[in-house]
């Protein structure tokens, strides 16, 4: 057999439902779920659509702080990756970020996430709100992997080391995956990621 017909693909992918708050329950386990996280604007809905090589799957957006829901993308008709509300919008309510909280929490507490991706900006520190929803995965008992967004922004040279930074600052080992929309960089180690841990999953079961 072929080196490339092991590769893992992301042949299908569609927006399967939104779940908020209000709503009456998660959709039915598949075999894997893979959760992202991270602060409003860190590239959440654009990585997924990235990965997927769909532009028009999860709504990007300029203006932050928009999606109050988590949205369900079934992948290879196998696996969720979800995409979960950001956080760390600095206009918005005390209620509001309450309801995120609550949504979130309980979320990871379900027992359904296998695996999470937490996003961090390669630009920035992580903030109080990074490290405190870090302490809830912690809790939850979920792995993670932790992915540096928009590594474009920096040099080639810097990259590494600052994506490794933010994860060590977070309270994680450091060690970080890059990652670029812009400039596809990182997509194949990510999807290749992807396609393990959805397959020791499977394994497992
Ligand atoms: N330079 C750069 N900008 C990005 C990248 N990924 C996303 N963005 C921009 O960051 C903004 C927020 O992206 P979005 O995916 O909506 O973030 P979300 O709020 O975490 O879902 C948008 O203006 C994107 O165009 C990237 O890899 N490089
Ligand atoms: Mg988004």
């Amino acid at each position: 057999m072929s080196a490339e017909k092991d590769l893992f693909k992301i042949k299908q992918a569609e927006f399967l439902t939104s779940v908020g708050i209000a709503s009456e329950g998660y959709p039915a386990l598949l075999d894997a779920e893979i959760a992202i996280v991270g602060k409003s604007n860190v590239g959440k809905s654009t990585l997924i659509n990235t990965l997927c090589n769909n532009k028009k799957l999860a709504k990007t957006s300029q203006s932050p702080g928009k999606t109050r829901l988590l949205n369900f993308f079934v992948i290879n008709k196998s696996f969720y990756l979800v995409d979960l509300p950001g956080y760390g919008y600095a206009k918005a309510s005390k209620a509001t970020q309450e309801s995120w909280g609550q949504l979130v929490e309980t979320y990871l507490n379900s027992g359904r996430v296998t695996h999470m991706l937490i996003l961090l900006d390669i630009r920035h520190e992580p903030t109080a709100q990074d490290r405190q929803l870090f302490q809830w995965l912690l809790h939850a008992g979920i792995p993670f992997t932790i992915v540096a967004t928009k590594a474009d922004k920096l040099a080639r040279s810097k990259q590494q080391k600052a994506a490794n930074t933010a994860a060590k600052l977070l309270g994680a080992p450091p060690a970080a995956f890059l990652y670029s929309s812009r400039e596809n960089i990182g997509n194949t180690e990510l999807l290749e990621h992807i396609g393990r841990i959805v397959s020791d999953v499977s394994l497992s079961h």
